[in-house]
Protein backbone atom coordinates (compact mmCIF):
# COMPACT_ATOMS: atom_id res chain seq x y z
CA UNK A 1 0.00 0.00 0.00
CA UNK A 2 1.05 3.39 -0.87
CA UNK A 3 -0.37 6.79 0.50
CA UNK A 4 0.26 10.58 -0.19
CA UNK A 5 -0.50 13.00 2.24
CA UNK A 6 -0.72 16.55 1.21
CA UNK A 7 -0.36 19.01 3.75
CA UNK A 8 1.01 22.39 4.71
CA UNK A 9 2.15 20.95 7.85
CA UNK A 10 5.04 18.24 7.27
CA UNK A 11 6.20 18.18 10.38
CA UNK A 12 2.92 17.18 11.97
CA UNK A 13 3.53 13.56 10.68
CA UNK A 14 7.06 12.85 11.51
CA UNK A 15 7.11 11.97 14.73
CA UNK A 16 4.21 8.99 14.69
CA UNK A 17 4.98 7.95 11.65
CA UNK A 18 8.48 6.98 12.75
CA UNK A 19 6.52 5.35 16.37
CA UNK A 20 5.47 2.00 16.90
CA UNK A 21 3.63 0.01 14.24
CA UNK A 22 3.71 2.64 11.96
CA UNK A 23 7.47 2.69 11.69
CA UNK A 24 8.15 -0.43 11.82
CA UNK A 25 5.59 -1.08 8.73
CA UNK A 26 7.36 1.47 6.77
CA UNK A 27 10.65 -0.27 7.39
CA UNK A 28 9.18 -4.04 6.48
CA UNK A 29 8.68 -2.43 3.71
CA UNK A 30 4.88 -3.26 4.31
CA UNK A 31 3.49 0.28 2.99
CA UNK A 32 4.93 3.22 2.01
CA UNK A 33 3.89 6.78 3.06
CA UNK A 34 5.22 10.04 1.60
CA UNK A 35 4.14 13.56 2.82
CA UNK A 36 4.09 16.59 0.30
CA UNK A 37 3.95 20.13 1.07
CA UNK A 38 0.93 21.94 -0.27
CA UNK A 39 3.08 25.05 -0.95
CA UNK A 40 5.66 22.89 -3.42
CA UNK A 41 2.89 22.94 -5.55
CA UNK A 42 2.03 26.54 -5.83
CA UNK A 43 3.22 28.61 -9.15
CA UNK A 44 3.55 31.59 -7.55
CA UNK A 45 6.41 33.44 -5.68
CA UNK A 46 5.77 33.79 -2.30
CA UNK A 47 3.80 30.09 -2.58
CA UNK A 48 0.89 31.40 -1.39
CA UNK A 49 -1.71 28.70 -0.42
CA UNK A 50 -4.88 30.50 0.87
CA UNK A 51 -6.33 33.88 -0.23
CA UNK A 52 -10.00 35.73 0.52
CA UNK A 53 -13.16 34.71 0.34
CA UNK A 54 -14.98 36.15 -2.24
CA UNK A 55 -18.38 37.02 -1.27
CA UNK A 56 -16.51 38.61 2.17
CA UNK A 57 -16.35 37.58 5.38
CA UNK A 58 -13.74 36.46 8.13
CA UNK A 59 -11.14 33.78 7.73
CA UNK A 60 -9.54 32.89 4.46
CA UNK A 61 -10.14 29.87 1.85
CA UNK A 62 -7.49 27.51 0.50
CA UNK A 63 -6.50 27.87 -2.77
CA UNK A 64 -7.84 25.26 -5.34
CA UNK A 65 -4.60 25.40 -7.86
CA UNK A 66 -2.13 23.44 -5.59
CA UNK A 67 -4.50 20.87 -4.44
CA UNK A 68 -4.85 20.14 -8.45
CA UNK A 69 -1.52 20.09 -9.16
CA UNK A 70 -0.48 17.92 -6.41
CA UNK A 71 -3.06 15.27 -7.46
CA UNK A 72 -2.23 15.69 -10.89
CA UNK A 73 1.15 14.97 -9.73
CA UNK A 74 0.30 12.39 -7.41
CA UNK A 75 -1.89 10.90 -9.98
CA UNK A 76 0.18 10.42 -12.56
CA UNK A 77 1.60 6.83 -12.34
CA UNK A 78 -1.63 5.69 -10.32
CA UNK A 79 -4.11 2.99 -11.07
CA UNK A 80 -7.82 5.28 -12.49
CA UNK A 81 -10.11 4.91 -9.31
CA UNK A 82 -7.25 5.89 -6.34
CA UNK A 83 -9.44 7.51 -4.17
CA UNK A 84 -8.92 11.39 -3.17
CA UNK A 85 -9.68 11.82 0.11
CA UNK A 86 -10.34 14.97 1.77
CA UNK A 87 -10.88 15.42 5.60
CA UNK A 88 -13.52 17.86 6.75
CA UNK A 89 -15.88 17.86 9.33
CA UNK A 90 -18.90 17.83 6.04
CA UNK A 91 -17.38 14.93 5.37
CA UNK A 92 -19.26 10.57 5.72
CA UNK A 93 -18.11 9.64 9.44
CA UNK A 94 -15.70 7.06 9.42
CA UNK A 95 -16.41 3.40 10.39
CA UNK A 96 -14.24 0.34 10.20
CA UNK A 97 -16.33 -0.87 7.75
CA UNK A 98 -15.11 2.36 5.36
CA UNK A 99 -11.12 1.52 6.88
CA UNK A 100 -11.49 -1.90 5.72
CA UNK A 101 -12.77 -0.82 2.31
CA UNK A 102 -10.31 1.90 1.89
CA UNK A 103 -7.77 -0.48 2.85
CA UNK A 104 -8.41 -2.71 -0.17
CA UNK A 105 -6.62 -0.01 -2.63
CA UNK A 106 -2.98 -0.51 -3.68
CA UNK A 107 -2.63 3.47 -3.45
CA UNK A 108 -4.64 6.28 -1.40
CA UNK A 109 -4.17 10.36 -1.81
CA UNK A 110 -5.04 12.30 1.40
CA UNK A 111 -5.45 16.01 1.07
CA UNK A 112 -5.09 18.30 4.71
CA UNK A 113 -7.44 21.33 4.33
CA UNK A 114 -7.35 23.83 6.76
CA UNK A 115 -8.90 27.57 7.38
CA UNK A 116 -11.98 27.87 6.54
CA UNK A 117 -11.82 25.77 4.09
CA UNK A 118 -11.18 25.01 0.34
CA UNK A 119 -11.61 26.52 -2.93
CA UNK A 120 -15.07 24.10 -3.80
CA UNK A 121 -13.54 23.51 -7.38
CA UNK A 122 -10.50 21.74 -6.13
CA UNK A 123 -13.32 19.77 -4.23
CA UNK A 124 -15.52 19.06 -6.86
CA UNK A 125 -12.33 18.22 -9.68
CA UNK A 126 -10.08 15.88 -7.55
CA UNK A 127 -11.89 14.71 -3.96
CA UNK A 128 -13.61 11.18 -4.58
CA UNK A 129 -14.20 11.35 -1.19
CA UNK A 130 -14.63 13.48 2.04
CA UNK A 131 -14.00 12.25 5.43
CA UNK A 132 -15.19 13.48 8.98
CA UNK A 133 -13.58 11.71 12.04
CA UNK A 134 -16.27 12.44 14.39
CA UNK A 135 -18.65 15.18 15.12
CA UNK A 136 -15.91 17.54 16.76
CA UNK A 137 -14.42 20.31 14.85
CA UNK A 138 -10.11 19.80 14.74
CA UNK A 139 -8.00 22.99 13.64
CA UNK A 140 -7.53 21.14 10.26
CA UNK A 141 -7.51 17.78 8.51
CA UNK A 142 -4.08 16.71 9.64
CA UNK A 143 -5.00 14.64 12.82
CA UNK A 144 -8.06 13.11 10.88
CA UNK A 145 -5.55 12.02 8.19
CA UNK A 146 -3.23 10.02 10.73
CA UNK A 147 -6.95 8.70 12.14
CA UNK A 148 -7.46 7.03 8.96
CA UNK A 149 -3.53 6.12 8.18
CA UNK A 150 -3.33 4.49 11.65
CA UNK A 151 -6.66 2.39 11.25
CA UNK A 152 -5.65 1.28 7.51
CA UNK A 153 -1.81 0.04 8.08
CA UNK A 154 -3.15 -2.42 11.07
CA UNK A 155 -5.23 -4.00 8.30
CA UNK A 156 -2.08 -4.37 6.15
CA UNK A 157 -1.47 -8.32 6.12
CA UNK A 158 1.94 -8.58 7.87
CA UNK A 159 1.47 -5.35 9.83
CA UNK A 160 0.57 -6.90 13.18
CA UNK A 161 2.28 -10.00 14.64
CA UNK A 162 -0.88 -11.59 15.25
CA UNK A 163 -3.63 -11.40 12.52
CA UNK A 164 -6.35 -13.10 14.46
CA UNK A 165 -6.21 -9.82 16.82
CA UNK A 166 -8.04 -7.81 14.35
CA UNK A 167 -10.60 -10.29 14.20
CA UNK A 168 -11.93 -10.27 17.70
CA UNK A 169 -11.63 -6.62 18.47
CA UNK A 170 -14.16 -4.13 19.10
CA UNK A 171 -16.29 -3.03 16.02
CA UNK A 172 -14.81 -6.57 13.84
CA UNK A 173 -17.52 -8.08 14.43
CA UNK A 174 -19.86 -5.17 15.86
CA UNK A 175 -19.54 -5.66 19.18
CA UNK A 176 -17.69 -4.24 21.94
CA UNK A 177 -14.48 -6.35 23.44
CA UNK A 178 -14.61 -7.83 26.95
CA UNK A 179 -12.43 -6.50 29.90
CA UNK A 180 -8.93 -7.40 29.74
CA UNK A 181 -6.41 -9.08 32.26
CA UNK A 182 -3.46 -9.76 33.43
CA UNK A 183 -0.92 -10.32 36.42
CA UNK A 184 -1.69 -10.11 39.41
CA UNK A 185 -4.21 -11.66 40.42
CA UNK A 186 -5.03 -9.90 43.32
CA UNK A 187 -4.19 -6.29 43.01
CA UNK A 188 -5.03 -3.94 46.22
CA UNK A 189 -7.91 -5.92 46.99
CA UNK A 190 -9.59 -5.98 43.41
CA UNK A 191 -9.58 -9.55 41.76
CA UNK A 192 -9.19 -11.24 38.24
CA UNK A 193 -12.65 -12.92 38.00
CA UNK A 194 -12.03 -16.21 38.82
CA UNK A 195 -13.25 -18.26 35.99
CA UNK A 196 -10.31 -16.87 33.87
CA UNK A 197 -8.09 -18.27 35.96
CA UNK A 198 -9.83 -21.84 36.03
CA UNK A 199 -8.14 -22.74 32.73
CA UNK A 200 -11.99 -24.22 31.52
CA UNK A 201 -12.04 -22.72 27.83
CA UNK A 202 -15.27 -23.10 27.19
CA UNK A 203 -16.80 -21.05 30.50
CA UNK A 204 -13.65 -18.14 29.67
CA UNK A 205 -15.08 -18.27 25.83
CA UNK A 206 -18.84 -17.80 27.37
CA UNK A 207 -18.27 -15.00 29.70
CA UNK A 208 -15.76 -13.05 27.29
CA UNK A 209 -18.53 -13.41 24.97
CA UNK A 210 -20.98 -12.13 27.27
CA UNK A 211 -19.07 -9.64 28.97
CA UNK A 212 -18.55 -8.46 25.37
CA UNK A 213 -22.24 -8.21 24.82
CA UNK A 214 -23.05 -6.19 28.34
CA UNK A 215 -20.43 -3.80 27.28
CA UNK A 216 -21.99 -3.26 24.18
CA UNK A 217 -25.50 -3.18 25.51
CA UNK A 218 -24.72 -0.89 28.58
CA UNK A 219 -22.34 1.47 26.09
CA UNK A 220 -23.72 1.22 22.73
CA UNK A 221 -26.79 -0.51 22.76
CA UNK A 222 -27.24 0.70 18.99
CA UNK A 223 -24.55 -1.63 18.35
CA UNK A 224 -26.62 -4.65 18.66
CA UNK A 225 -28.77 -3.94 16.27
CA UNK A 226 -26.51 -4.32 13.29
CA UNK A 227 -24.00 -6.81 15.28
CA UNK A 228 -24.36 -10.66 14.46
CA UNK A 229 -25.72 -12.58 17.48
CA UNK A 230 -26.45 -16.27 17.94
CA UNK A 231 -28.89 -17.70 19.53
CA UNK A 232 -26.39 -18.49 22.54
CA UNK A 233 -25.91 -14.19 22.32
CA UNK A 234 -29.41 -13.84 22.70
CA UNK A 235 -29.53 -16.32 25.70
CA UNK A 236 -26.69 -14.30 27.18
CA UNK A 237 -28.32 -11.13 26.48
CA UNK A 238 -31.65 -12.31 28.16
CA UNK A 239 -29.03 -12.89 31.18
CA UNK A 240 -27.44 -10.40 31.22
CA UNK A 241 -31.30 -7.82 31.43
CA UNK A 242 -31.47 -10.23 34.48
CA UNK A 243 -28.47 -8.98 36.24
CA UNK A 244 -27.76 -5.46 35.94
CA UNK A 245 -24.34 -4.81 37.06
CA UNK A 246 -22.13 -1.74 37.46
CA UNK A 247 -19.69 -0.70 34.35
CA UNK A 248 -17.20 -0.69 33.68
CA UNK A 249 -16.79 -3.97 35.60
CA UNK A 250 -16.02 -4.97 39.42
CA UNK A 251 -13.47 -7.67 39.11
CA UNK A 252 -13.97 -8.33 43.04
CA UNK A 253 -17.80 -9.65 42.54
CA UNK A 254 -17.29 -11.31 39.32
CA UNK A 255 -16.30 -14.40 40.50
CA UNK A 256 -18.81 -17.34 39.75
CA UNK A 257 -20.41 -15.17 37.37
CA UNK A 258 -20.14 -16.99 33.63
CL1 LIG B 1 -11.75 15.40 8.85
N1 LIG B 1 -11.42 17.85 9.76
C1 LIG B 1 -11.65 18.83 10.63
N2 LIG B 1 -11.09 20.01 10.44
N3 LIG B 1 -12.42 18.68 11.68
C2 LIG B 1 -12.97 17.48 11.85
C3 LIG B 1 -12.76 16.42 10.99
C4 LIG B 1 -11.98 16.65 9.92
N4 LIG B 1 -13.45 15.34 11.44
C5 LIG B 1 -14.04 15.75 12.53
N5 LIG B 1 -13.76 17.03 12.80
Amino acid sequence: MHIDVVTIFPDFFRSPLQTSILARAQQAGLVTIQIHDLRTFTEDKHRVVDDYPYGGGPGMVMKAQPFLAATETLRADSADGTPVIFFTPQGRPLTQQRVCEFSEYQHLILLCGHYEGVDERARQAVVTEEVSIGDYVLTGGEPAALVLIDALVRLVPGVLGNESSTESESFAKGLLEHPHYTRPAELDGMRVPEVLLSGHHEQIRRWRRKHSLRRTLTRRPELLRTAELTEEDHKLLAEIKQQPQKEPQEPTQASGDI
